[in-house]
């Protein structure tokens, strides 16, 4: 099976998991997209009620679009489920996610999630997370200065851009990727990370899933 197959594959397997009038989060990226399409096709076909909470406005106006309700984080009290993508994740589930420019409002749905499944193809399972670099959420204002800092401490530091100009997310901030090769202790960046000042969020998601959704050319297999 190629990847797309199966991103569509593991997509449909998480939609099962999905029970009327559940409230579930909606994560951001290509393989979500998948699943999004499927849960539209079971509110479509079957009348699933439900809610959805998206991670991201692309993922809004897709859900929107298949008639699927959603509403805003803080209208809701709890999220049910969360399903969504990941870069890269680990044999402990360590994960990184971010690569859709979308980390903010994903660590923010799955903080406020009961449960959380993470889809992916078989490509994002690695022995240590890091290889992908490391998105880095900082407020614009002073953001060079988080910049000069992250290259003094070796972490090889990127702007991400769209185009000429740098990447805005959804919250108008920019992202920082940062690139240290395998991570010997994901726990430790992390920390450093967030109490670098301008810092906003960063993309290692620790001990944030219950269950990950494998493709593979045999069927799906989930990793708890
Ligand atoms: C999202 O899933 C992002 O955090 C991550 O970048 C993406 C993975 O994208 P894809 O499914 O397109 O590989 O949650």
């Amino acid at each position: 099976m190629d990847q797309n197959e199966l991103k569509a594959q593991v997509s449909k397997e998480a939609v099962k998991y999905i029970q009327d009038g559940m409230i579930v989060g909606l994560g951001t990226g290509s393989t979500v997209r998948y699943m999004v399409d499927a849960l539209g096709e079971r509110v479509k076909n079957e009348g699933l009620k439900i809610i959805g909470v998206t991670t991201s406005n692309r993922t809004t106006k897709q859900a929107e679009s298949l008639g699927i309700t959603i509403k805003d984080i803080d209208d809701v009290d709890h999220i049910d489920l969360c399903i969504d993508g990941a870069d890269e994740v680990d044999d402990d589930f360590n994960g990184i996610k971010g690569g859709g420019g979308a980390l903010l409002w994903e660590k923010i749905v799955n903080n406020a999630s009961t449960k959380k499944i993470w889809i992916v193809d078989q490509s994002k399972l690695v022995p240590r997370i890091g290889d992908f670099g490391v998105p880095v959420e900082v407020i614009p204002f002073g953001s060079q200065h988080v910049f000069n800092t992250f290259e003094k401490k070796g972490y090889k530091p990127v702007w991400r851009m769209d185009g000429d100009h740098k990447y805005r997310t959804d919250e108008n901030n920019f992202i920082i990727d940062i690139h240290l090769g395998q991570i010997d202790d994901p726990h430790a960046l992390a920390e450093d990370l967030i109490h670098t000042v301008g810092v906003v969020e960063h993309g290692l998601f620790l001990n944030r899933v219950d269950d990950v959704i494998v493709g593979r050319d045999n069927g799906p297999e989930v990793l708890h």
